[in-house]
């Protein structure tokens, strides 16, 4: 009899969860059980699955009781303590937080990319994040192609990445600037970064601050790009650099992103390398003003490139706008797709 699993979804209430949700709704994985998981707060709340109302529970260590596959998505905090809960208790867990990405035994996985890493797995496996995933997607085929020296990527943000009170503070502020406060009076308490000391409006801004500051002045989303896209490549010598803006988009982040290869290519090589890869959708013709845009890529599983040219000054130098919904491929997406390919390659113990 083919196996079938038990699949326990961590914060299943939030931007990230619910999206969870929907995925293993359309998933092809064989799933004999959900568990959905939260906080005290949600615990008695109800859910539907495919139809069926499943009642949410309050996470607790036992929780994980034949448990075989645990999405996590609740924060990094909740990640630390009850990961190891989980894999104890024989689970494998696909963790979406940045708590585990760069932890050696930890493969950091893009099924389009890097799947065999995953047979490393001594438990935790980790989901990049959303900013990277869909660069990786991209780039890879490129690399193998014709090489990667350097990569310099600003991305354009979408505030669901941030969470649902994120979301839910964008919409207010535009509600309040409709009804006639100034937009630089707009109440702030979430955006760039619950965590940090001082918030400014988000709607009718944009915001180069994501996640909170290192010391040397990148932030930590700008060096998870840069730390994930080496690790995921498997390349430390690759050159990385990247800036992190949030703008009033509800989802789907896009990034302007330049790239320096190894050997000579065209922009009409790398249009037909897009349009063969996986997972990727091209969408590029300015003659039609086609482009990937944040509004066309909600809801979308793939990738969307365009807006491929060569740059001005620099022989192998190109540019490229790369567009995905960040809380699918970005985050539930990527999880529940990393699932399905554990259970193809056999590694999930049952
Ligand atoms: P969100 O909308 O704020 O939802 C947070 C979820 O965590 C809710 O389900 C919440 O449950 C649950 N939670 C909070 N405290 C908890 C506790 N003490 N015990 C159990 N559950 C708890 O946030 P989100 O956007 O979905 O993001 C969740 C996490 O996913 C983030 O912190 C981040 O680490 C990760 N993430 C990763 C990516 C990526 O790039 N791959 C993208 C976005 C987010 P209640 O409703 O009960 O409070
Ligand atoms: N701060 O999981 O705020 O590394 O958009 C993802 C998204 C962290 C992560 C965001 C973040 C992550 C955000």
């Amino acid at each position: 009899m083919e196996k079938s699993y038990v699949v326990a979804v961590v914060g299943a209430t939030g931007a990230v969860g619910t999206k969870m949700i929907e995925m293993l709704e359309q998933t092809k994985l064989p799933i004999k059980q959900i568990k959905l998981l939260a906080s005290k707060r949600s615990a008695g709340k109800e859910l539907k699955f495919k139809g069926q109302t499943l009642v949410i529970e309050e996470l607790v260590p036992e929780s994980f009781e034949n448990v075989d596959i645990a999405l996590f998505s609740a924060g990094g905090g909740i990640s630390k303590l009850f990961a190891p809960e989980a894999v104890k208790r024989g689970a494998v867990v696909i963790d979406n937080t940045s708590h585990f990405r760069m932890a050696a035994g930890v493969p950091l996985v893009v099924p389009e990319v890097n799947r065999e890493a995953l047979k490393e797995h001594k438990g935790i496996i980790a989901n990049p994040n959303c900013s990277t995933i869909q660069m990786m997607v991209a780039l890879e085929p490129i690399r193998q192609a014709v090489g990667l020296d350097r990569i310099i990527v600003s991305t354009y943000q979408a505030v669901s990445g941030a969470g649902i009170s994120a979301v839910e503070e964008l919409k207010k502020q535009a509600v309040d600037y409709i009804n006639g406060t100034p937009a630089n009076e707009l109440t702030a308490e979430i955006m760039p970064c619950g965590g940090d000391k001082k918030h400014y409006p988000i709607a009718f801004n944009a915001l180069p601050q994501i996640d909170v500051f290192s010391d040397d002045d990148y932030t930590y989303e700008e060096w998870k790009m840069v730390n994930e896209t080496k690790k995921i490549m498997g390349d430390d010598t690759l050159k990385v650099s990247a800036t992190c803006v949030r703008i009033p988009v509800l989802s789907g982040h896009s990034e302007s992103v330049y790239i320096e290869v190894e050997k000579d290519t065209s922009v009409a090589a790398i249009r037909e390398m897009m349009a063969a890869a996986q997972g990727v959708v091209l969408q590029d013709d300015p003659s039609q003003q086609l482009y990937p845009q944040a509004l066309t890529s909600i809801d979308k599983k793939e990738t969307f490139v365009g807006r491929i040219r060569k740059d001005i000054d620099v022989a192998n130098g190109f540019h490229m706008w790369i567009v995905s919904d960040n809380l699918l491929k970005g985050a539930a997406w990527n999880s529940v797709q990393i699932a399905e390919t554990l259970h193809e390659m056999d590694l999930v113990r049952v």
